[in-house]
């Protein structure tokens, strides 16, 4: 993906599936104005993607985007292409904040993500656990928890929290308006919101309101609808 201006044109439709991290990419489309179309997939009883989503996607999981001829998966990549493609200029960190864009744009699949999809499935794990060995599961589960996964989920939140700080409660590149930094971070602070919120500092849970305050950010939650991670 070296020249995304080589890149056939057409409208985009999103592959979002519910409650995912495809409504990072309906509130980046809600914030540029750009024109696209959404294909809904509905979560299996197992919280897994429906099979059909395989046919655009052979990995299976969203989001995807379909723009032309382009199949576009991997909600990093997606952001990039669609800022690079329709952003116009817009959505790009100024100078003095470029690395950490680059920087919390990747470290949210990279590293903060996988921590939490860890933490979350051991907390379904217990839940999903049969009773009467629920609490001896439970307990092995919060062990797990507290050796391999809260002490850097922390790390993380305080690494944001004082980035947050550095940029007066502005976007995470220091800009006048959301980058890929913060189109990309919104999915994994959403989820510790509710996961683990006291990990979250006070200009954290700042931020995370004034997303959701958003014009553009409503309407991507209306378009793609149920979504637990947003009031
Ligand atoms: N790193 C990928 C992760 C994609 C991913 O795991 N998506 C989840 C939704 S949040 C999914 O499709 N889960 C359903 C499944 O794994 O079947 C990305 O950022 O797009």
């Amino acid at each position: 993906m070296a020249d995304t201006n080589n890149f056939p044109s057409g409208k985009i439709i999103v592959h979002h599936l519910n409650n995912s991290r495809s409504q990072r990419i309906l509130w980046l489309l809600e914030e540029l104005g750009v024109p696209y179309e959404i294909k809904k997939y509905q979560r299996t009883p197992g919280l897994l993607a429906p099979e059909e989503l395989e046919a655009v996607n052979p990995i299976g999981t969203a989001p995807v985007i379909t723009d032309g001829s382009v199949n576009l998966a991997e909600s990093g990549a997606i952001v990039e292409y669609i800022i690079r493609k329709y952003g116009n200029g817009r959505a790009r960190p100024p100078a003095s904040g470029e690395v950490d864009d680059l920087y919390y744009t990747h470290a949210s699949e990279g590293s903060l993500m996988p921590l939490f999809v860890n933490s979350y499935i051991t907390h379904i794990i217990t839940e999903r656990t049969p009773w009467l060995i629920r609490p001896i599961v439970g307990f092995l589960m919060a062990k797990l928890r507290a050796k391999a996964l809260e002490p850097r989920l922390r790390t993380h939140a305080q690494m944001i929290e004082q980035r947050l700080t550095e940029v007066d409660g502005g976007w995470i590149a220091g800009g006048e308006q959301p980058t890929a930094a913060d189109y990309m971070m919104i999915f994994p602070l959403e989820g510790m919101s509710m996961l683990c919120p006291e990990f979250l500092g006070i200009n954290t849970q700042r931020y995370l309101r004034r997303i959701h305050e958003r014009p553009a950010y409503r309407r991507g939650l209306e378009l793609g609808g149920k979504y637990d991670y947003a009031p």
